[in-house]
């Protein structure tokens, strides 16, 4: 199976469907979300050094959405010795299938599990990656995900949360907008492309500021939590336990 560039929405549509993670969407993912996501490099590949300080031996690491596993081969670049298993979750079967491609001949364990995020088992977990998931979540679960994640780590585990985020002030909201786009068509998306990828994620994409997520990781019960990245409306918190 080999990746191709993305032009899904290059030729314009009468009605846009919902946006979901099938074999069309998983045979272009990394192109796609390269093109898409500001720093989104810089975040999986900080995935890894973040792993490297907080994995534990003998304690396990989660990617949560792992979609083709990026975050789980950044992170396993560091672990091979210290035997912690990585456990990779996604819902979708496109994207599972090729994962497990790239899994063969792997040296480090990396369990791919295809399931929802809210309800797999969370247990003795020093690092736990949702890096780009949260936001696909329906709003009102999203509490409840945050709280069973933290009860699955031990003392002094990493959480590394990568969402797009809006701002609540009117003019900040339009100004990282318009930068996002601007940023796409830099990287050689169309205007016709970026409306109707936009069409598509409405409602299935619900991003929330940062003060939601930092109330909402401290009410997990998580001690310190930082943003540690951003670039326009993408950020990426760390959260110890
Ligand atoms: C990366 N982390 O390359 N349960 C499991 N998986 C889900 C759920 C759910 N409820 N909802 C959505 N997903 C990756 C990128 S992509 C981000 C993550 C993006 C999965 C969905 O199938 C998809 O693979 C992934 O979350 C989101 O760093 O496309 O913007």
């Amino acid at each position: 199976m080999t990746d191709s560039r993305d032009n899904i929405y290059a030729t314009p549509r009468e009605a846009i469907d919902r946006f979901a993670f099938d074999d069309t969407v998983a045979a272009v993912f990394p192109d796609m979300i390269q093109r898409s996501v500001p720093g989104y490099s810089t975040i999986v590949a900080m995935t890894g050094v973040l792993a490297d300080r907080y994995a534990k031996p003998g304690t396990r690491c989660y990617d949560l959405g792992c979609s083709l596993g990026a975050s789980s081969f950044a992170m396993a670049q560091y672990l091979g010795e210290r035997n912690c298993p990585i456990i990779a979750v996604d819902n979708s079967q496109a994207m599972l299938t090729r994962l497990s491609e790239r899994l063969k001949d792997f040296p480090v364990t990396v369990e791919a599990v295809c399931d929802d995020i809210r309800n797999i088992t969370i247990q003795d977990a020093s690092v736990v990656v949702l890096n780009f998931t949260l936001q696909f979540l329906e709003p009102d679960t999203r509490d409840a995900l945050l709280n069973t994640i933290y009860q699955g780590m031990v003392p002094g585990g990493v959480l590394v949360l990568s969402e797009k985020i809006r701002f609540a002030d009117a003019h900040l909201q339009e100004l990282n907008t318009d930068l996002h786009h601007a940023f796409k068509k830099a990287n050689g998306y169309s205007d016709l492309e970026i409306a109707q990828k936009r069409s598509a994620l409405e409602n299935v994409l619900q991003p929330e500021t940062i003060g939601t997520h930092e109330q909402r990781i401290s009410d997990a019960g998580f001690g310190s939590v930082d943003v540690w990245f951003q670039c326009f409306n993408f950020a990426s918190f760390v959260a110890i336990k």
